[in-house]
């Protein structure tokens, strides 16, 4: 394909801004434990991080929904907190619980930390499942790459662990704010850099996850979601100038008008807490958006996952749009309401 060239796959197309009768899908978590393949091949793994660092294996989990469903786009299976590891953090899964990292706190913490050149020795399986898949994967199906955004990964670091309110982050922030921002451009730098890498094995899109950028209001919104994602998003584009980016800067609110252009995604996913008429309105008119349904739908089913489903499609029907959940599908979902959910978007 020429620099030029109008791009074919379904995504790339809504990407490029392209209104699509039929919106392309995938699902956020789409390789989960939902699926019976994907608990059997992390079984096989032995855990889910040695399933991460297995090429051979993540690129199977990744492929599996793709075979089971036929999705538009496949996520490269791996963690956001894979990048923390590689700059040195002690990382572990404790099952039925979550993941689990040694903790930072301040200056020394940071000043710890490995240079952004080292994590490659740690990700580049990483990198061998993004090629392995680049090879596999279906011609019409698109490869997402995707790390966390520095807010949400420093979250994980500094606290140790998922937090309900992200407190441990806020008061580092608060306490030790030129440790706080080393930490950031830390992982402003890193984050750049993994993305890179991920494009170079075969990344066709790459996706920034703020899990917890609703934590983030005001001015600290603006400094810590936005303008990481814009520095990340223009280092990428001056390297990369094709490379199509979704930004996630979940629960946002009002904070997602205007967000795609101020940072220079392509795309903003929109979670379930704003309505698809809304976002519509106020976000779909500066390009393509990712979303909205809530994942609940596809653990209930019945007519609400069907008639939610069309409201949705029917909402941003008039822009550039990539169907979406508005966060990950949950393991107590039916697979089969992903098929009802396919079929009341493709009829
Ligand atoms: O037990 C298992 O098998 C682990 C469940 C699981 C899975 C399937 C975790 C643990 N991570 C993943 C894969 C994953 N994580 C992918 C690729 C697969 C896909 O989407 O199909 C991606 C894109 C992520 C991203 C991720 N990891 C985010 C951002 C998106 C989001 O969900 O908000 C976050 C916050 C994480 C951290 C993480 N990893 C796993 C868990 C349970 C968590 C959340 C922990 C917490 O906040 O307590």
């Amino acid at each position: 394909m020429t620099a030029t060239a109008a791009p074919t796959k379904t995504i790339l197309r809504a990407l490029a801004g392209e209104v699509q009768a039929v919106p392309p899908v995938w699902m956020m978590r789409q390789a989960g434990r939902y699926l019976p393949e994907y608990r059997a091949t992390r079984a096989q793994a032995g855990d889910f991080l040695s399933l991460c660092y297995n090429p051979e294996l993540a690129a199977e989990v990744t492929l599996q929904p793709i075979r089971r469903y036929g999705f538009d786009a496949s996520i490269l299976f791996a963690d956001i907190l894979l990048l923390p590891q590689a700059l040195g953090a002690d990382l572990w899964f404790v099952t039925g619980e979550g993941p689990r990292l040694s903790t930072l706190s301040d200056a020394e913490g940071v000043a710890a930390l490995k240079p952004t050149e080292a994590i490659h020795e740690t990700l580049s399986p990483v990198y061998e499942t993004v090629k392995i898949l680049a090879r596999e994967l279906p011609r019409e199906v698109t490869l997402i790459g995707f790390a966390g955004a520095p807010w949400t990964v420093a979250t994980y670091m500094i606290a140790g662990r998922g937090t309900p309110d992200q407190g441990p982050a806020h008061a580092m922030k608060a306490a030790e704010p030129e440790a706080f921002d080393a930490l950031m451009a830390r992982l402003t730098e890193a984050t750049t850099e993994y993305l890179s890498a991920q494009v170079e094995a075969g990344a066709e899109v790459v996706k920034i996850f703020d899990s917890w950028a609703g934590s983030l209001k005001g001015a600290d919104f603006t400094r810590y979601a936005l303008e990481p994602a814009q520095q990340i998003i223009a280092a990428l584009k001056a390297r990369l100038p094709d490379l199509p980016i979704i930004a996630f800067p979940r629960q946002a609110g009002d904070q997602y008008i205007g967000f795609a252009r101020a940072t220079g995604a392509d795309c903003v996913a929109i979670d379930n807490s704003v309505d698809a008429d809304w976002a519509a309105k106020h976000v779909q008119v500066d390009g393509c958006v990712q979303g909205n349904l809530a994942p609940h739908h596809l653990v209930e089913g019945g007519p609400a996952l069907v008639a939610e489903t069309k409201r949705i499609v029917k909402a941003f029907s008039k822009g550039p749009h990539i169907f979406n959940l508005g966060h990950g599908i949950t393991p107590e979902a039916d697979p089969e309401n992903v098929h009802r959910m396919l079929e009341a978007i493709r009829g």
